[in-house]
């Protein structure tokens, strides 16, 4: 609940106007312009057998690198996002609120009461809301809107979640509860990229097996892969893992604490920095996780991370319409 508010305060920093956190829902972000046969796909996690791998990349983002062999122990994972249904399954199991669905305490915001506007400490979330002019500013399509949850992914006119694609408006504490339900727990970095990239060389290009953003982003979405928005899980090939839309479709949270770069001696196993040794440049108040993979925003023109190397820090506390996860396990599930 403390961290709530990080991304909002992060955007007052930028533009000098909390309003630049408020916003109406946007319209629905679901349209196949390229019919796709989507896979009925089991929630079944999959095994890897433990090995050694080249983490990270050295010739796009500064904060990927540097490239270093890296071993990780065997495990199991998800094959898919964590969807809507399986949430569903664990709120209606648990009767778990999310941390959207709250009120937002003031103190989050570190600045006297009367100075936030009334609407910022309703529940809701960061809802992607695509601004009519091209911008390179993310404050001109991040906005705050009340009533936005994982039940109501684009707010509260918007239409419902969809119950085979992946949950999203879910903050870190959710995400643990509905792990610790299920019996697993969210992958470290190094499992995550071992499992996505899969033994395959690193690239730059833009994966047509993946759902992401063709066109100039913020303005032009031409939808070529099939999908403006969400995608249900399964409707891209899987990697030779067998796993779903690792890359692209929406970012997936990990376990590890966020700073810029890798530490090229930590390769057994890596956890990530302690949170003494976290920093989020976008978000520096707060212990940041590092989140993997990039989604359905991602373009070659603003954030080229459609690869299983990309990461960037994810506020704990607050929610967005392009962030999900899926879970690792140290034993096969019952
Ligand atoms: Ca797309
Ligand atoms: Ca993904």
């Amino acid at each position: 609940m403390r961290a709530r508010n990080t991304t909002c305060l992060s955007l007052l920093a930028l533009t000098l106007a909390l309003a630049a956190c408020e916003g109406e829902s946007e319209a629905p972000a679901r349209s196949a312009a390229i019919a796709r046969s989507c896979a009925q796909i089991g929630d079944e996690p999959i095994r890897l057998e433990g090995g050694t791998f080249a983490m990270g990349q050295d010739d796009i983002y500064a904060e990927e690198g540097p490239v270093r062999e890296t071993t990780v122990d065997g495990f199991w994972i998800d094959p898919h996002e964590v969807t809507n249904r399986q949430f569903a399954e664990f709120v209606e199991s648990t009767g778990h609120v999310t941390v959207a669905e709250k009120p937002v305490d003031p103190a989050a915001f570190g600045v006297p009461e009367e100075q936030i506007p009334a609407e910022l400490l309703l529940p809701g979330s960061a809802v992607f809301t695509p601004p009519e002019r091209p911008s390179n500013s993310y404050a001109d399509w991040w906005k705050y809107v009340p009533g936005a949850s994982w039940k109501k992914p684009y707010g509260p006119n918007g239409p419902e979640a969809q119950s085979s694609e992946p949950v999203v408006h879910l903050a870190w504490d959710d995400m643990q509860a509905y792990a610790e339900w299920k019996g697993g727990r969210l992958p470290t970095e190094a499992e995550w990229e071992y499992a996505a990239s899969a033994g395959q060389p690193a690239s730059t290009e833009q994966p047509e097996e993946a759902n992401s953003w063709q066109g100039v982003f913020p303005a032009i979405n031409q939808e070529t892969d099939g999908f403006k928005g969400i995608a249900p899980v399964g409707c891209y090939e899987p990697n030779p893992n067998g796993l779903y839309d690792m890359v692209g479709n929406v970012w997936e949270v990990t376990a590890d604490l966020f700073r810029p770069g890798h530490d090229p001696a930590d390769t057994d196993n890596p956890r990530g920095p302690s949170e003494n040794g976290a920093y989020d440049p976008l978000n520096p108040g707060f212990p940041s996780r590092v989140m993997k993979g990039g989604s359905y925003l991602c373009a070659p023109n603003y954030c080229q991370r459609y690869r299983p190397a990309s990461r960037q820090g994810r506020d704990p506390g607050l929610g967005a319409s392009n962030v999900g996860f899926r879970l690792a396990y140290d034993a096969p599930p019952a």
